[in-house]
């Protein structure tokens, strides 16, 4: 497509941060859960080894709390999500599908036990908030939702850690990953995690003080000048090299977890009483979609993205990009499993591809 505007206003919602991001030269936005989320600074191919052999600072204020509290808010989670959440701990993430009582995924969060009866759900682009509110309502729950203050910075990259204890100090390396610690910076506790939405290593800083944006992001950037530290943003060749899932591009609420890969994470034998466990039970193993990844050694172009092979529609690619590393164009793309049971190769443009399981094994596929 060719370059557009993207048109700003009060419905795309700014950050703390966006002035900061802005004075650093951003160069495109997308919009995730109605906010501004920066996807590049230079191009993405500069960005992608930026990432990969340094350390970034990400606005991801985008991956909105939803903050569920009170006497009822574990039920109500435990309700979403076909994970079995009985066993978190307090400062613990959990990644888990959240699917309706069909076994459609509605969202892929971050789901973090903040405190006992406190539970954050870090949404992936949805309106998770709305969807908790109707079930809390409809099964006459007791409890608190709403969107939290809470804008989380992604630090991200090989030199990460380095320059997070630099900023929060010598606990940092000791956070395992996806734990947590409360830890200060002015003076002011907030919540540091080891996670982030890359395979690169890192944490996310959960601020939850809009005037501590602009220090905090000074400091990352003054204290990590010798570490080459540059600002990004989830990174499209990067993600997709990794196999880390986009809920919107790769799948969306007519797909299941089954079809995603995402099987374990969900707990089908638990004993716990979540929505769309007897659906996904009776689904399982017959799902009609997989989520697979295609390797051609050349760029292809999928007309309307549709998959075509003996003259039907056998899947769609649903996120495409050249890795620079590997010299192979990638794709994930969601295919019938009747064709997956008898092809292993697809011809697209006179261009033969091979189809692959997620995520991507680059030992064997060169
Ligand atoms: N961090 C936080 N919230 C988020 C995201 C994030 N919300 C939206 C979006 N990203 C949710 N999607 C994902 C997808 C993958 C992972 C995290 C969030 C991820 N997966 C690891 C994996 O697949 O190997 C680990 C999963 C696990 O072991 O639990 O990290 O990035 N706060």
């Amino acid at each position: 497509m060719t370059d557009k505007i993207l048109s700003i206003s009060r419905r795309t919602r700014a950050t703390p941060f966006t002035r900061r991001v802005e004075a650093a030269g951003v160069k495109g936005y997308t919009v995730y859960n109605h906010m501004l989320l920066p996807t590049f600074f230079t191009n993405n191919e500069d960005d992608y080894w930026s990432l990969c052999q340094n350390v970034q600072v990400w606005d991801v204020s985008c991956e909105r709390q939803i903050e569920v509290s009170g006497p009822d808010s574990e039920r109500l989670i435990q309700l979403m999500t076909p994970r079995d959440i009985s066993r978190a701990v307090i400062g613990q993430g959990l990644y888990a599908p959240l699917c309706d009582e069909s076994g459609g995924l509605v969202n892929d969060p971050v789901l973090i036990k903040f405190a006992n009866n406190d539970w954050w759900v870090s949404i992936a682009d949805s309106d998770v908030r709305l969807w908790a509110r109707g079930l809390a309502h409809g099964f006459g729950l007791d409890v608190k939702i709403r969107e939290a203050a809470i804008w989380p910075l992604a630090v991200q990259g090989p030199r990460a850690e380095q320059l997070v204890t630099r900023v929060f100090g010598n606990e940092v390396p000791g956070i395992r990953f996806f734990r947590s610690k409360m830890l200060e910076f002015r003076g002011k506790a907030m919540m540091v995690m080891r996670s982030g939405y890359s395979k690169q290593g890192g944490f996310e800083i959960y601020l939850n003080d809009p005037d501590l944006a602009e220090p905090l992001w000074d400091e990352l950037f003054e204290q990590g000048q010798d570490l080459n530290v540059r600002p990004g943003g989830p990174n499209l060749i990067e993600r997709i090299e990794s196999g880390l899932l986009s809920y919107g591009n790769d799948m969306n609420f007519t797909h299941n977890p089954f079809e995603c890969g995402l099987d374990a994470f969900i707990d089908l034998d638990a004993d716990i009483e979540s929505m769309s466990l007897p659906a996904l039970r009776a689904i399982r193993g017959k799902h009609v979609h997989q989520l697979m990844g295609l390797v051609f050694d050349e760029a292809v172009f999928f007309p309307d993205f549709a998959i075509i092979a003996d003259d039907r529609v056998v899947g769609d690619v649903r996120s495409q990009v050249w890795s620079p590393r590997y010299q192979k164009y990638l794709a994930m793309a969601m295919m019938k499993r009747d064709f997956l049971s008898a092809n292993e190769t697809l011809t697209v443009d006179g261009k033969i591809g091979n189809i692959v399981d997620l995520p991507f094994d680059f030992d064997a596929i060169r």
